[in-house]
């Protein structure tokens, strides 16, 4: 019999850092603290990249579009309750956007909790993590935690990907067991996201359908983009001679310039298309849930391509439901067209190409404008040059007008290069997509920030310098959100509530850190201290000055703002 004093020992500490290893996860996004604090030092001591953030919600930001980059779930790790409420916005962002993420919480003794007996950040975190994710589990025994950190990945990255919580109770970190029982309790998990091959009768179906259209359009969503199924996506669309419209993320899936393109006649394709492929993409209001004015009034069919078989019918009838894996389905469909598929006829091609051609010669101009202050276009001109120059940078971007107009404006040309603010359009992924895309593929970054959007994870910057990361933050600086304009109309102290500080100097925050802070009033200036920051590596900020006049209200989605017909002036 073994010898107690001298039989090797492991803890939950090291069965956690093993299993997540083991699997492959070898980055953590976090805030330390009571309980985890020594877990972070652990994993870093075992040769784990643990970043720490200055506040949860950004290191989960950061751990939802590693997932989304990488197919793999991100990890964020935060203390009990008010660090795992913090995070738990991430959680339910990367949900929504059905990004792969984990987020593992420290918590407060169980028997504490249940009996309501006011424990050190004491609440009943597991309850409240289910509604807003994929799945939500808790691990009591060190033996139990090769198998729940199994379950965590398989739940977060198969099927349609989401996010999922871990509770981990302090008592857990510190039990010990065996190691040779405790290494054989791990699981590295087998096959995580199975291919799921479409049907073959639904395939036919949708080829009848493609078959049959005068108008024919493709839609790609993230969705498309996160399948990772690049060259067989863009094999389909050349194949099938079909426009294609990218939503926000899927942008440079295939190059912006393609001629295939309806990027910039997307009002005249949702319009006047009759079948509409839908590859990773949601019927939500982004696409004005498939119906009403933005649609016009030809009737359409809809095929949807998706992992969830729930998708379909959503918000409006779904003719030809092709539900597996994006590249499964889009390599089914390419087998199934044959050698002999007919491009769609040439009038409706040439239509969207004519209005394409009329949009982007119409735009041209605009963007070389030097105007100082700067306008949108002028700014955002620059910002396109560099893109082009430098197609292999990621960009970051958030804001209203800051948002909608570099969308437009600034084309992609490689797949997974566009990282925004998602289905929910919220303020704040900025520094945490910056700083996760950054660390995930080693590229330069660059965020394009409305002053409004930049103010909500601000912080982080002192994260990018500490980690001296490869990222240019733009600050669109207009003097607020939408416009620096308002007025307070009863005349009182207090500006508007849209205004901010005037002519803030946000490159100076960046300056405190050890970063590069720049103030530019002029395309010019922009164009010279962004390429300097993409050139050398360093952590910049710039302050762009544009003109308070130029925004307006909730960028292009001003119509969603309920309107009152008794105060408004
Ligand atoms: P967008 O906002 O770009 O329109 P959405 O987030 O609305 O995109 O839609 C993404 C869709 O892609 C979701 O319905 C999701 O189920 C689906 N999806 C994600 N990954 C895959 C995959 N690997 N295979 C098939 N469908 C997927
Ligand atoms: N809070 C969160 C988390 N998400 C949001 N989307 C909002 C608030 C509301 N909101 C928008 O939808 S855009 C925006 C807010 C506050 C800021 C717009 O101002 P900006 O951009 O300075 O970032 P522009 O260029 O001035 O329009
Ligand atoms: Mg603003």
């Amino acid at each position: 019999m073994a010898d107690t004093e001298t039989e090797a020992l492991t803890d939950g500490f090291h069965l956690i850092i093993d299993a997540l290893k083991l699997n492959d996860l070898n980055t953590i996004y976090g805030v330390p603290g009571i309980p985890i604090t020594d877990f972070g030092r652990m994993a870093q001591a075992e040769g784990m990249r643990v970043l720490s953030f200055r506040h949860e919600q950004h290191a989960g930001y950061a751990a939802a579009i590693a997932g989304f980059l990488t197919k793999k779930p991100g990890i964020c790790l935060t203390v009990s309750a008010p660090g795992f409420l913090n995070g738990l916005t991430a959680l339910a962002h990367a949900t929504t956007n059905c990004f792969p993420m984990i987020l593992i919480s420290g918590s407060s003794e169980r028997e504490i909790v249940d009996l309501q007996q006011g424990d050190y950040e004491e609440m009943d975190q597991l309850a409240i993590a289910k509604p807003l994710c994929k799945a939500a589990y808790r691990v009591l025994h060190a033996e139990d935690i090769g198998i729940g950190i199994a379950r965590a990945i398989r739940a977060a990255i198969s099927g349609r990907p989401g996010g999922v919580y871990l509770d981990l109770p302090a008592k857990l970190f510190g039990q010990v067991m065996d190691a040779d029982a405790g290494a054989a309790s791990l699981v590295k998990v087998i096959d995580p996201a199975p291919r799921q091959l479409p049907a073959p009768e639904s395939v036919a179906c949708a080829l009848d359908v493609l078959k049959s259209a005068k108008r024919p359009l493709i839609i790609l969503g993230k969705g498309a983009a996160y399948a990772q199924a690049d060259d067989d996506i863009r094999a389909l669309v050349e194949k099938s001679g079909i426009p294609y419209l990218p939503m926000s993320m899927a942008k440079g899936l295939l190059p912006d310039t393609h001629p295939q393109s309806a990027g910039p006649a997307r009002s005249l394709v949702l319009k006047e298309s009759d079948v509409v492929m839908l590859i990773g993409a949601r019927l939500n209001w982004l696409l004005s849930h498939g119906k009403g004015k933005s649609w016009g009034d030809k009737p359409k069919r809809f095929v949807q391509i998706d992992i969830e078989p729930k998708e379909m019918d959503s918000n409006v009838e779904i003719v030809a439901p092709v539900v597996g894996d994006i590249g499964s389905c889009v390599s089914a469909l390419l087998d199934g067209m044959g050698d002999d598929w007919s491009a769609p006829p040439a009038d409706w091609t040439n239509a969207i190409t004519a209005k394409v051609e009329t949009n982007v010669a119409r735009m041209a101009p605009k963007l070389q404008n030097n105007n100082v202050p700067m306008d949108y276009q002028g700014a955002l001109g620059s910002l396109r040059t560099i893109i082009k120059e430098r197609p292999d940078a990621i960009l970051v971007n958030e804001g209203a007008n800051t948002l909608d107009f570099a969308r437009s404006i600034i084309d992609m040309y490689q797949p997974r290069k566009r990282l925004d603010v998602g289905t929910w359009g919220v303020m704040g992924i900025g520094m945490g997509q910056a700083i996760g895309a950054a660390v995930e593929t080693g590229k330069p970054v660059l965020a394009v920030e409305g002053d409004s959007a930049f103010g909500f994870s601000g912080m982080e910057i002192e994260t990018i310098c500490r980690y001296n990361l490869p990222i240019c933050v733009v600050v669109f600086n207009n003097n607020g959100i939408y416009r620096g304009t308002d007025v307070n109309p009863t005349g009182g102290a207090d500006v508007a509530p849209t205004v901010f500080v005037k002519d803030a100097r946000y490159d100076k925050m960046m300056e405190a850190f050890g970063g590069v802070g720049v103030y530019a009033t002029s395309p010019d200036d922009l164009t010279r201290a962004v390429n300097e920051a993409m050139d050398s590596g360093r952590p910049t900020l710039v302050n762009a000055v544009i003109d308070e006049n130029a925004g307006t209200e909730s960028g292009r989605i001003g119509n969603l703002n309920p309107q009152s017909v008794v105060s408004k002036k």
